[in-house]
């Protein structure tokens, strides 16, 4: 008896963790997974540069209908940016933001209020388990932003996120802003090399990447950490 109880409390368990509709965060790529800074903590993310574009795309092992966003509220708005695809100004979707998995008749819809911005998603009851939606986000400040992943059928949804996806942005080191941080962006560096005096807002082209207004090996280390990254 004792081992029917624990084979159901496992089974439900199981169940609960199997049925949902989640995210995941991808490069610009919609396909390279973005790293987690700490594998125990799952919703958030390695550093990003600013100017950096990622992907989140809501996926579910569900065919059902389903309700909810991603909202980025308050002054988390001042650090990063969600936005949709392929706008129809006729239906006020977001057509190329959702997937066919996501049902005849789903629908992206941007969501603007006084201290809110971001997208509505709702799949439809002929939706499959799969890939449901795509959200674009960009990385616009240094600081740290939450996207708020929410769920309207959960009690308090509209109110409460399920969880929120964190990111926290450095400064760029793509320093003549070809969304490639290779030796074009080292000679602008070495071309500042041990220079002093660095300050707000240009910080000698971006290269003082401490903010302490030398150019040396800090910057030169700081700088190693993105080397041949891309931002799109
Ligand atoms: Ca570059
Ligand atoms: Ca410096």
């Amino acid at each position: 008896m004792k081992g029917m109880f624990y084979f159901l409390i496992i089974f439900c368990m199981a169940s609960a963790a199997s049925a949902e509709v989640s995210t995941r965060v991808c490069l610009a790529d919609g396909n390279t997974p973005l790293e987690l800074a700490d594998p125990n903590a799952p919703f958030v993310y390695r550093d990003i540069m600013v100017g950096t574009r990622l992907t989140i795309i809501v996926d579910s092992n569900l065919s059902e209908m389903w309700n909810g966003g991603l909202l980025i509220t308050g002054t988390d708005r001042d650090y990063g940016v969600l936005s949709a695809r392929d706008y129809n100004d006729i239906t006020s979707d977001w057509e190329g933001s959702r997937f066919e998995a996501a049902g005849y008749r789903s629908s992206v819809l941007e969501l603007e209020e006084l201290d809110i911005h971001g997208f509505d998603m709702m799949s439809h009851y002929t939706s499959v388990a799969g890939d449901w939606f795509i959200i674009d986000y960009t990385a616009i400040s240094a600081g740290s932003c939450n996207v708020g992943f929410y769920d309207y059928s959960w009690p308090d949804g509209m109110d409460s996120p399920v969880y929120d996806i964190t990111f926290s942005h450095v400064p760029s080191r793509d320093f003549n802003n070809d969304a490639r941080v290779d030796f074009a962006d080292f000679s602008v560096l070495a071309s500042h090399w041990q220079e002093t005096g660095c300050s707000d807002p240009n910080w000698c082209e971006g290269t003082d990447l401490d903010a302490d207004g030398n150019i040396d090996c800090n910057d030169l280390v700081l700088f190693a950490h993105y080397w041949l990254e891309k931002t799109e």
